[in-house]
Parts: structure tokens; C-alpha cells; sequence
């Protein structure tokens, strides 16, 4: 028991609760390996820095941090569905997980690395959104040399549900007009822009806003950044879809909370099960989705 809040579990040294911007409560990780830190509005990993690194997660300089309106940046946790709501134009873009107050579990060394649960359940909202289901979310985060990410959702009702789900995770570049992703090569995808895409035998590069979804894709890619020379590699389990997102010029400057130059210094390499490759879970059961990256 923790005396700053009696819910919290006794937390190792290596971690503090704190506030962080906009009077948000956040989690500070201090493993020997690297630091973190998570907004618990969302369960929301802001930050990400190996030690022998430089920062590895984005987060945007204009970034609001107010109730109802997701962080820009770091690695927003997108559930129970993906971008706009199929039938509800009042339902918040990429669910409501991003917006609601999650709840830290567990938090404990593990040898170099850091370990953070955190915890997500039905709430009156949840239960009056376009996704009305029990549902128990854990969410747990593993800091240090590298950052592992995995979400479980089980399905705590007594009918069989439907969901899509995220990690729409902002990486770090030194300039995307000299940045590369590979792995991909061979799959066909869907461009939000131009619609249905053969496969390409070349890496995804980028001069225009890119908003690439590829379906029944498992495959391991990696975020090359010739301008420094650095490699982040994304492995996954429990995802079959990937998503490649770069807004370029004129989105980036139609969104108020992102700076107008600010689409040179990222790429969102997002680790999804949407779409056809949305998850179905029967009562009791539950299904984990989860990432790790490692910079080379
Ligand atoms: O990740 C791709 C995407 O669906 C883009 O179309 C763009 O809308 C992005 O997500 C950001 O969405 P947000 O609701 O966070 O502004």
C-alpha cells in the first residue's frame, strides 16, 4: 500500500508519481537501462530514452494535456475501435481507452528493466459509448534497454464481442525525407488516401502524407533513420495489421495540436488488429496484442 494514494501498489524506488503537464498524474521510470514516462490518462507511454540513447517515442511540442482531448504523440492506446466509429460520428476517434483514467496495478523491477501494469474496466461511461461491454483491459509496460508493450483484453460479459485495437506509437526521427521502413516490402495495403495498393518490392519512403493500413501483416519492420544512422526495430505478437502514418505538410497544419514543421521529426509505425483483422473474443476469454522495440 502506497501512502500517497491507498489504491496504488507499494511502488519500487525506480518508479515516481508524480504531476506531469496540464496537472495530469504520470508515472516516472527510472530503470538502469532507461526511462519512461506514462500518463495515466490513457495509460499513456509519453516518453521512452535508453541510456546509451537519445529519445526514441515523439511527442508533439503542442500537445494538449486537457480532459477529453488525447495526448499528440508517444503511443496512444486505440480501443475498442480504429480512427472514426463506424456508425457513431458523436464517438471519439480511435475509442475511448485514450481518453479514460487507467489504473496502475503493479509496478516492480525485473532484473534491468522496469515493470508497470496498468488497468482498464467498464465504467458507466464505457457502458453509455457505441462500445457498451464488461470488458477488463491490462496494459503492461516494460521499460529499460528496450520497450515492450502488451495489451490484453478480456471479455468479462456474457456475450460474444467485436474490437479493434492499437498502439499508435509516434517514433522519433531525425527527418522523415531520409527515413525508411522496411518489412513491409511484398504486402499489399490500403492507402486512407488513394484507396486498395499492390504490393511494393521497395521500403516505404516518404514525400507526401502517408497513411498506409496493411491487413494480415505480422511481419517485423524497421524504421531506418539515414540521417543519424539509427535503426528502431518493431517486432510484434498477437497483430495482424500495421499501420504506416506520416501527415506531411497540410495535415500537419491542420491539426492544432501539432506543429507545422513538427511532420519531419516522426513516423507512427502503429501495431493494430483492425478492420477484417479485428479481435472476437467469446465470454471469459481474452487476447493479448503486444510490441517491442529496440534501437540499434
Ligand atoms: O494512424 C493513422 C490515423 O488513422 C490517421 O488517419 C490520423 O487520423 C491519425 O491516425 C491520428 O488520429 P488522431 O485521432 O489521433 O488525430
Amino acid at each position: 500500500m502506497s501512502a500517497i494514494d491507498p489504491h496504488l501498489p507499494e511502488l519500487p524506488s525506480s518508479v515516481e508519481l508524480g504531476i506531469g503537464q496540464g496537472g495530469l498524474a504520470v508515472a516516472r521510470v527510472f530503470a538502469r537501462t532507461g526511462t519512461a514516462e506514462i500518463y495515466l490518462r490513457g495509460a499513456h507511454v509519453s516518453a521512452w530514452e535508453p541510456t546509451d540513447g537519445s529519445p526514441v517515442i515523439w511527442m508533439s511540442e503542442q500537445s494538449e494535456y486537457a480532459p477529453g482531448v488525447p495526448l499528440r504523440g508517444g503511443v496512444p492506446v486505440c480501443f475498442p475501435w480504429f480512427a472514426a466509429h463506424p456508425t457513431d460520428a458523436t464517438a471519439p476517434s480511435h475509442g475511448f481507452a485514450r481518453l479514460a483514467d487507467w489504473h496502475l496495478a503493479e509496478a516492480r523491477d525485473a532484473g534491468d528493466d522496469v515493470v508497470l501494469v496498468f488497468v482498464l474496466t467498464d465504467t458507466e461511461a464505457t457502458r453509455a459509448s457505441a462500445w457498451p461491454h464488461p470488458f477488463e483491459a491490462r496494459y503492461t509496460v516494460t521499460v529499460g534497454a528496450e520497450l515492450s508493450l502488451a495489451l490484453q483484453v478480456t471479455n468479462t460479459g456474457s456475450l460474444t464481442v467485436g474490437f479493434e485495437e492499437a498502439l499508435h506509437t509516434y517514433l522519433a526521427v531525425a527527418d522523415i525525407r531520409q527515413t525508411e521502413v522496411t518489412g513491409l516490402e511484398g504486402a499489399p495495403f490500403t492507402d486512407r488516401l488513394t484507396g486498395p495498393r499492390p504490393a511494393e518490392t521497395t521500403p516505404v519512403r516518404f514525400d507526401a502524407e502517408t497513411d498506409r493500413i496493411y491487413l494480415n501483416s505480422t511481419a517485423a519492420t524497421t524504421v531506418t533513420d539515414a540521417a543519424t544512422g539509427r535503426r528502431i526495430t518493431v517486432t510484434k505478437q498477437g497483430s495482424a495489421s500495421t499501420v504506416v502514418w506520416n501527415p506531411w505538410i497540410d495535415k500537419a497544419a491542420a491539426m492544432a495540436d501539432f506543429g507545422d514543421t513538427e511532420y519531419t521529426g516522426m513516423v507512427c509505425v502503429e501495431t493494430c488488429n483492425i478492420r477484417d483483422n479485428a479481435v472476437t473474443l467469446t465470454p471469459g476469454a481474452s487476447h493479448e496484442m503486444s510490441v517491442r522495440y529496440s534501437v540499434a
